[in-house]
This record gives C-alpha cells, structure tokens and sequence, in this order.
C-alpha cells in the first residue's frame, strides 16, 4: 500500500487462545452501545464498546472514561507490544453482534494520538472485511480480519488512507475487535 504503513499477520494468536480470550472478554468486558451524533441527529453506535487503560478518550464527540486494566487485557497488551515493538496505554474493543453491526469510514485521527499513531488491532470470532481506501488517489484495499489475527496501522496510514468495517447480509456471528493505542495527554489538554 502506498503511503501506508500496514502490517498483516493472520493467526497471529493459537486458536485455542484466540477462542478463550473471545469467551472471557465476551463475558466480562464491560460493553455498553453508547449514542453518537451524526449530522445534527443523535442515534445509537451500531455495535457495542468498552475502553480500557490510563487515559480518558474523546472518541467521535464521546468522552469515555477507561475502566482499569485487567490481568488478561495486560496480558494481550504484552503480545502485542513483544510482536510490534510498540507501546500502548489504552485498548478499545468494539464488539459486532451480527452482519448488521458496522464501523463507517473514518480515520483514526484524533490529537491525542500524535502525527503518526501505531495502532494494533487484534481480531476474534466471527471473520470479517477490512477495508481501506485513498480518497485523493482512488485506491482500495481489503483484508480479511479472522480469529486471532493482528493487523497494524502505522506511519502515515492515517494521513492517507480511511478505513471501515462494512455490513453484510450474511448470517454471521460475534466479532470482538481490539485497538490498542498510545494516547499523549499532553496533546489531550
Ligand atoms: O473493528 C475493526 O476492525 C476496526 C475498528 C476501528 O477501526 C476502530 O475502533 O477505530
Ligand atoms: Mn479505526
């Protein structure tokens, strides 16, 4: 991908990993379907969240304040700062419930991120489509996030390309996806 940073690693984790963190965190992740505003209308998110770590987040108009970590949350953060050689202070994990829940196209953009934000973001359960595009250049790109996999957005990805998670018709089941970050309060104030 041109002006990207993009690193794909499908089964990242054992599958018989990736199927006990999707159990516990489906359980005991603390979920709730929070409201957006979307051109002057408020609706609610179509999926659920959670957030997690050290820092408050301003995230689409919402302040979320962070539960604390937990043990295994440490857990997943460690593999993940050991395979990217990154660090990370917070996780949002979004969960979809069927084909019908969805993440628009956006950029993950805010200040408090910095210029060129690392992102990890983890995958379990139900597999479904990542895609990206480049506006200015009319570029498209697709990947297939399945269980246990690991995709990093790095550099100048965010600058350059959008990316979304689309709808499908398909029956399908639970998705719990996670994205950890480096959130900068001084950027924040
Ligand atoms: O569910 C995904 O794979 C993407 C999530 C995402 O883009 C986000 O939380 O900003
Ligand atoms: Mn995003």
């Amino acid at each position: 991908m041109p002006q990207a940073d993009v690193y794909w690693s499908p089964n990242w984790l054992a599958s018989n990993q990736a199927d006990a963190f999707f159990t516990s965190l489906r359980e005991q992740a603390a979920w709730q379907q929070l409201p957006i505003s979307m051109f002057g209308r408020t609706v609610m998110q179509p999926r659920l969240l959670a957030w997690y770590g050290d820092h408050a987040y301003t995230y689409s108009g919402l302040t979320l304040s962070p539960r604390p970590w937990t043990p295994e949350l440490l857990d997943l953060k460690a593999r993940v700062e050991a395979a990217t050689h990154a660090r990370f202070n917070t996780v949002l994990l979004n969960l979809y419930r069927d084909g019908s829940d969805y993440m628009g196209w956006h950029r993950d953009d805010e200040l408090e991120l910095g210029r060129q934000p690392t992102i990890a973001s983890v995958s379990l359960g139900a597999s479904r489509r990542f895609l990206f595009r480049h506006p200015k250049r009319q570029l498209k790109r697709e990947f297939l996030l399945d269980h246990g996999s690991l995709l990093v957005m790095a550099g100048e990805t965010q600058t350059h390309w959008q990316h979304s998670v689309p709808k499908t018709q398909k029956p399908l089941g639970e998705r719990i996806n996670l994205t950890f970050r480096w959130l900068n309060s001084e950027e924040a104030k």
